[in-house]
């Protein structure tokens, strides 16, 4: 595969599983997250199987997303893989109780900063007639649940929004999957919950949950289709997970 790949969110759990998948196949890599150090181990891993571009940017920022994209070097300008993966959870609290601060961090990294980086790259594709966004989205877009409320709002987004691209893109060789993951052990619910690591690891606890690894073959194999196919969604969840009955609440009657 002798493709440009952007991945975003590539310090850890999915993307950083991305890049290495992609490597393996022979990718050229850029790779972008918050933490310059997880970004430099990455890198001084990947580098003897391929090329290794890595740019520390906060994708809520779009004055630092734009400038990444055009101060890119005239031989990496040429994206033909976008993962849109740079995302997160932040609480379970129900909607009466949740942080508005952690809603609308939710809402500038999932919406905004997935929004930011799909238009600092799309044009070029277009230009180009050549590209593929892999957005990741997650099942919270699709089946609601306690606490979820504006996580699965963002990720909705995600899911609608791929879908917006592809009307807007027919006639043009672009490609737009939306990957929706289901429960997957990654920093995910350490993030979620604000860096209590015994709630996050009781969430997996006595269960068998996806691994990174089994989202980024999900990515590549969308990624390495003939131009003619587009994947639209992938929903994939671990087998010990599925849908509930949906919920009642039972009222004791007064006599
Ligand atoms: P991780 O927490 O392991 O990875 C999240 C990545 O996003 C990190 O690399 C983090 O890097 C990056 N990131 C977060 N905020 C920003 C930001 N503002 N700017 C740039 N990068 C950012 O979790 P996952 O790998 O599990 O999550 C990846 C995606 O998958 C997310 O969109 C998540 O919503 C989605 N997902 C996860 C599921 C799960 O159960 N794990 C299931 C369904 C979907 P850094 O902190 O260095 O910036
Ligand atoms: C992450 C999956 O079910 O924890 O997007 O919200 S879930």
């Amino acid at each position: 595969m002798s493709k440009t790949v952007l991945i975003t969110g590539a310090s850890s759990g999915f993307g950083e599983a991305c890049a290495h998948h992609f490597a393996k196949l022979g990718a050229r890599l850029i790779l972008c997250a918050r933490r310059q150090n997880r970004l430099e181990e990455l890198a001084h891993k990947l580098i003897e199987s391929t090329d290794v571009l890595i740019e520390v940017v906060d994708v809520r920022n779009n004055s630092s997303v734009e400038d990444f994209i055009n101060k890119l070097p005239d031989d990496w300008r040429n994206i033909d893989v976008l993962v849109n993966n740079a995302g997160l959870a932040l609480g379970l609290e129900p909607a009466n109780n949740a942080s508005l601060e952690d809603w609308d961090t939710m809402i500038d990294t999932n919406i905004k900063g997935l929004n930011y980086v799909t238009r600092a790259v799309l044009p070029g594709m277009v230009e180009r007639n050549k590209g593929h966004i892999i957005n990741i989205g997650s099942i919270a877009g699709s089946y609601a649940y306690p606490g979820g409320n504006a996580y699965g709002g963002t990720k909705a987004y995600v899911q609608q929004f791929s879908r917006n691209l592809r009307a807007d893109l027919i006639g043009k060789k672009v490609r737009v999957t939306n990957i929706e993951p289901g429960l997957a052990e990654t920093e995910f619910s350490v993030v979620r919950f604000h860096g209590d690591i015994d709630k996050a690891k009781n969430v997996y606890q006595d269960t068998h949950p996806l691994f990174a690894d089994d989202i980024a073959r999900s990515v590549v194999w969308a990624a390495n289709q003939p131009e003619h196919v587009n994947i639209n969604t992938i929903e994939v969840m671990p087998t010990c997970q599925a849908w509930g009955p949906l919920a009642v609440a039972k009222e004791p009657s007064s006599d």
